[in-house]
């Protein structure tokens, strides 16, 4: 039986301002495209569907959308709610849809949500288990241990009886660690905690075949090749630049035999860096060097203050998002006492400041700017 992996779609979010929804569209196409050109039977989504707790209603018509055209295909889709997702929302309907091969798991209330499908290879079991925090997890079964996730994690999982010999695959959504190894994270995932509490050791998944997780957002596996996490299927930060997004593809035939690889998404716009300064950015080099609607952060290494940098930046890339401005400040060693300069003249203090600033020097050109500012302003000669 093949299915795809993802997680983290984050459906309605935005990026510094931007609205992701059509990107989102976007790769959810793609994803419907290569699940069919897989014929796979099922799709799995580990977490994270919305951005929000209250997602934004052009964002729930698009996972509506999304949803429904996988089930007329007749492909089975699994998910589970991650820590952005309101669980009563995400499981709203579910007995009613579950008829139509839609299986959520939403809310958590002590019981193993576990759906069984059969194959030539036999039975394969599969575990929905919601990002539930360790207290809800205390109040429901009863144990007095239970105060951390990794505890809370480990309980749940006992509730479902993993049968041996078949073969097992679990949803979850938490942040896994391996001894001491941690995953790689980035900017876009609202880890609050790293190294602490919030941690689940991958030794709780003995018994999975495979451990679809959700929750980083880069694409990796911890704690073993079948512990993967499949990663956000678009950019959501400028830390990812370098990621390469895609979903997992997962081919389980009888016990014991498991084939994982992934197929990569290719966004509408990339999200890039560039650095230098305004002129160099807006020249035509630089400008052919890629897509110019990709979502960009800039980095301007100018030395003088430059007017509106974004709208001059936005008339060449239309996407910009981010600009930086990166001065050249020297270390503060050579600022002045006030008792020192108080008896200096104003442009003198000013070409101080200029040069610790800039680092560089106070030309011509610019004493005689400066001179006929201070003039204007003093209504005194320098
Ligand atoms: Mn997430």
């Amino acid at each position: 039986m093949k299915f795809i992996h993802t997680a983290d779609l984050h459906i309605g979010k935005f990026v510094n301002e931007f609205s992701m929804l059509k990107d989102q569209e976007y790769i959810l196409n793609q994803m419907i495209d290569i699940i069919e050109e897989e014929q796979a039977d099922g799709l799995i989504i580990a977490g994270d569907i919305y951005d929000r707790s209250i997602p934004p209603a052009e964002a729930v018509s698009v996972l509506d959308n999304f949803l429904s055209r996988l089930v007329d295909k007749g492909i089975r889709i699994f998910m589970i709610s991650g820590n952005h997702d309101s669980p009563e929302r995400i499981g709203f309907a579910k007995s009613i849809v579950e008829e139509k091969g839609l299986y959520i798991a939403g809310t958590y209330d002590g019981n193993a949500r576990s759906i069984t499908l059969q194959d030539k290879y036999g039975n394969l079991n599969i575990h929905l288990l919601p990002f539930v925090k360790p207290a809800v997890v205390k109040y429901y079964l009863q144990e007095d241990k239970i105060e951390d996730y990794h505890h809370s994690v480990e309980a749940m999982i006992k509730k479902f009886d993993i049968v041996e010999n078949e073969r097992n695959i679990l949803l979850t959504h938490y942040f896994i660690t391996s001894g001491a190894t941690i995953p790689e994270i980035s900017d876009s995932e609202s880890v609050i905690s790293v190294g602490g509490v919030d941690n689940v050791d991958a030794s709780v998944f003995e018994g999975y075949d495979y451990v679809a997780l959700g929750h980083i957002h880069r694409p990796q596996i911890i704690g073993g090749s079948h512990i993967r996490y499949a990663g956000s299927p678009i950019k959501y930060s400028f830390s990812e630049v370098h990621h390469k997004k895609s979903v997992t593809v997962i081919e389980l035939k009888e016990k014991g035999k498991v084939d994982i690889r992934t197929r990569e998404l290719t966004p509408i716009h990339n999200m890039r860096k560039i650095k230098g300064n305004l002129k160099e950015l807006m020249s035509e080099d630089i400008i052919k060097e890629a897509d110019v609607n990709d979502y960009i952060q800039a980095t301007l290494t100018d030395a003088d203050e430059i007017m509106d940098p974004i709208g001059t930046l936005r008339s060449v890339y239309p996407n910009t998002m981010q600009v930086i401005i990166e001065k050249n400040i020297k270390n503060n060693e050579n600022v002045v006492a006030f008792e020192k300069i108080k008896n200096r003249s104003t442009i003198d203090i000013y070409e101080e400041f200029y040069q610790s600033v800039t680092g560089q020097e106070f030309d011509e050109k610019r004493y005689e700017v400066m001179k006929e500012i201070i003039e204007e302003a003093s209504g005194e000669e320098v």
